[in-house]
């Protein structure tokens, strides 16, 4: 590996792995379609998925780019029935509030057709759930390093994770209970890691359905220029 010093700062040669123009053309729709099968699934089967898979899923989210390399992200990962329980009684307790109060009609009525409601039994179900929380800064010893861009850095990795988890064949729901600071007290986080996002991951119940939803085409979602 080729290396040098550039500004004072260690730098290693970059190998890009560059393709024919037919196979790039290839390589991005057999991507597009992999990712186009993609679909949120809220009923789980309980089978268990080996745990490395997990981990390899989480190392995947840690490649995403992050302000000034500060990688602001802790992945909790959750197995253990009991911690399930734990945060499916909580989270249950936020959503039946927001269901009856806090959510307007607009928004409730928006969701109808998704068929979401104030129950989460996918919480004890899915035999994993990851947990992602940002930390606004870091920590080291007593001192407190500063971190940038962290939410744009934070939900970059976790499209890099739903992109992992879907690829290696497994499925998630991108579960956001609020307020869900019951996630930080029930996983003993320290004060400066909010929780961001929590996302079940196992398989699909044997047999489940998924709305009947369409994406945007790209006339709608690409401008020229
Ligand atoms: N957090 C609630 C409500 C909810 C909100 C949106 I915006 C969704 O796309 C789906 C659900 C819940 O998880 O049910």
């Amino acid at each position: 590996m080729e290396k040098k010093i550039i500004k004072g700062f260690p730098h290693l040669k970059f190998e890009h792995q560059e393709y024919a123009e037919e196979e790039l053309i290839q390589r991005s729709d057999e991507f597009y379609q992999m990712m186009n099968r993609r679909r949120t699934i809220r009923e789980f089967d309980d089978r268990d998925v080996p745990r490395e898979v997990l981990e390899k899923i989480i190392l995947t989210a840690g490649t995403a780019p992050s302000g000034a390399h500060k990688q602001p992200w802790t992945f909790c990962l959750i197995s253990d029935p009991k911690i399930k329980q734990k945060i499916r009684e909580a989270a249950e307790e936020e959503e039946r509030i927001s269901y009856e109060s806090r959510m307007t009609e607009t928004w409730k009525s928006d969701l109808k057709p998704l068929g979401t409601d104030w129950e989460k039994p996918f919480l004890e179900i899915a035999p994993y759930l990851i947990v992602v929380f940002k930390q606004s800064y870091g920590m080291e010893g007593d001192e407190k390093i500063q971190h940038y861009y962290v939410n744009e850095s934070v939900g970059i990795a976790c499209g890099f994770l739903i992109a992992a988890i879907h690829q290696a064949g497994l499925v998630t729901v991108t579960h956001t209970p609020s307020p869900m600071n019951f996630l930080s007290d029930i996983l003993n986080r320290p004060k400066h890691e909010k929780p961001y996002l929590l996302l079940p991951v196992g398989y699909p119940k044997k047999e489940t359905f998924v709305p009947d939803i369409h994406r945007k085409k790209l006339e709608e979602i690409l401008i020229s220029y």
